[in-house]
């Protein structure tokens, strides 16, 4: 049986959801510090657990018979700054909650998300490589670059299963964004439907690695189900799609919304988005358990403006 921590959040309740499709609904438990929407409340077993709470995680691991876990539960990057030692325990604390676990043989196999955020000003910005330099400047992307390292020691120490993808932006219309320096990406589709007007918070030509959602779920999915041997990184692998600016964003939602208007109102986001690299090399995960993306930006903009239209 599957757990998927973090059910409720912006990658979580879409995964979530998709999980249930590919395994059967009461074969994936979601659980998450707050409700859910209705359709992942009611769609399978749903548990309140606060993702630090270790009694309680190891008690619904046990009760549901978990074997594998999606850590998907964190505090992004806008919010961390915004309260360091709060995201430094949530995104530290689940994780060695649920390595721990596995090291004891109570789970077999786990993901935990990484991002693009472990990577900082000195790393080089276009086609960052699988291995490089990584001077995290937020506190999210310092936890995510120790979480790495941690992910990488139960691996080689333990044998702990455990497998990870260092997400771009993920932009996607069926949740609301939860805190991140990409949220811009997701906000100005809601903007332009409703208000036909978005100012964004980075500046026009701020290029950022981005990816629909539906791309995440199978590069998350597909690493999962992939046999132990063609993992060969147990950091966690580079994973990319596109890369757009706002600029380009706002020229394709033009496309299909010709009255849209941009302005730009940078704010403490920018420096954020500015130590982050705008194009990742993931010929790795391509390589070795066969990934590749759908959709591109055209596809993204067709699919957003579609689903929120209805
Ligand atoms: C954030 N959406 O903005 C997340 C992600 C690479 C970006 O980590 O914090």
């Amino acid at each position: 049986k599957i757990l998927v921590i973090g059910a409720a959040g912006q990658i979580g309740s879409e995964l979530t959801l998709k999980l249930r499709e590919f395994f059967g609904k009461d074969n994936v438990i979601a659980s998450d510090i707050k409700d859910g929407s209705e359709e992942l409340m009611f769609s399978g077993p749903f548990e309140i657990a606060d993702a630090t709470d270790k009694d309680l995680i190891e008690e619904i691991i046990t009760k549901h018979q978990i074997t594998d876990v999606y850590l998907m539960a964190a505090m992004l990057s806008a919010t961390a700054e915004k309260i360091p030692m709060k995201a430094w325990h949530l995104n530290m604390e689940s994780l060695f909650i649920i390595l721990n676990l596995a090291k004891d043989q109570k789970v077999n196999r786990v993901f935990w998300p990484s991002s693009i955020a472990v990577f900082g000003p000195t790393t080089p910005k276009e086609d960052t490589p699988q291995t490089t330099v990584m001077e995290p400047s937020t506190v999210y992307g310092i936890s995510k670059q120790t979480g790495e390292r941690w992910c990488e020691y139960y691996f080689n120490k333990y044998g702990v299963d455990v497998r990870s993808l260092r997400y771009p932006g993920i932009i996607s219309y069926k949740t609301l964004p939860g805190g991140g320096t990409t949220d811009y990406a997701i906000e100005i589709f809601h903007e332009a439907i409703k208000n036909k007007k978005y100012s964004s918070f980075l500046s026009e030509k701020t290029g950022l690695p981005m990816m629909f959602m539906d791309d995440a779920i199978k590069a998350t999915v597909d690493i999962m189900e992939a046999p132990s041997e063609n993992i060969k990184v147990r950091s966690s692998y580079n994973l990319a799609a596109m890369t757009f600016t706002p600029e380009e964003l706002a020229n394709q939602i033009k496309t299909q919304i010709p009255e849209f208007e941009i302005s730009y109102e940078p704010d403490f986001r920018q420096s954020i988005a500015d130590s982050w690299p705008s194009s990742i090399d993931d010929s790795e995960a391509r390589k070795d358990w066969g990934w590749e993306h759908e959709y591109d930006l055209s596809k993204l903009t067709s699919t957003m403006i579609e689903g929120l239209k209805n």
